[in-house]
């Protein structure tokens, strides 16, 4: 029997809490596959600097923890695809989210002819999380690590909100869990076993 294949576009959703170290890690893994890095976080913040009227409303939004709209996000994401057709694929880092994200993510893979490969989650404990927040939010100036009440909003909204879409991709058997603790150049190698099976 012919197999065909539908796509040859590698697109990797990086999963994790917050501050488990998809920004970190993706930013060394796009260059090593050659896809294209999307940090909604990283485009709000972009935005909000250059206080446009994205920006704007993000922040609000932010400061306090909470997600950013799902309608406002996802046309977001939609922006950012598609500035990048000739891409090889996407790393996804925080999106989607919310199941509303995860769905408009299949719809948006859907119409380029392609999938999402696999959903790599870096698996961190609360604590770790809260430490390495705090130890940013000293030199980062982002208000939403300023201080630990923020934090555990952020956190408990990941688990509310985020943390069942794991079910959504393990129901697809696109799940590939990673322990997300230890040195970066580690968590690097770690991942890369995942990115070379997709
Ligand atoms: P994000 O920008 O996605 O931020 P994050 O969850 O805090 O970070 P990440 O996991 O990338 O951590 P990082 O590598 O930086 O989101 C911020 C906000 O934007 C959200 O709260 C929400 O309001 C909004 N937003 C974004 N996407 C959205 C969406 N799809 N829908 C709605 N709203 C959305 O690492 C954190 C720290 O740990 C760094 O200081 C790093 O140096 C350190 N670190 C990393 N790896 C380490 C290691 N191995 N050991 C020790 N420290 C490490």
């Amino acid at each position: 029997e012919l197999y065909v294949q539908t796509s040859r576009m590698k697109n990797i959703v990086l999963f994790g809490p917050p501050g488990a170290g998809k920004g970190t890690q993706a930013e060394r893994l796009k260059d090593k596959y050659g896809l294209v890095h999307i940090s909604t976080g990283d485009v709000f913040r972009y935005n909000i600097k250059n206080e446009t009227e994205l920006g704007t409303l993000a922040k609000s939004y932010m400061d306090k923890g909470n997600l950013v709209p799902d309608e406002v996000t996802i046309k977001m994401l939609k922006a950012e695809v598609e500035k990048n057709p000739e891409a090889n694929g996407f790393i996804f880092d925080g999106f989607p989210r919310t199941d509303a994200q995860a769905k408009a993510l299949d719809e948006l893979l859907q119409s380029l002819d392609t999938e999402v490969s696999g959903m790599v989650a870096l698996e961190v404990q609360d604590d770790v999380l809260v430490d390495r927040l705090l130890e940013r939010g000293k030199s980062s100036g982002r208000l939403d690590d300023a201080n630990e009440k923020v934090i555990q909003d952020r956190i408990a909204v990941y688990y509310k909100q985020t943390a069942p879409l794991k079910e959504f991709y393990q129901n697809q058997r696109k799940y590939y869990g990673v322990d997300g603790v230890g040195s970066v150049d580690e968590i690097t190698d770690r991942l890369s076993v995942e990115f070379d099976k997709l």
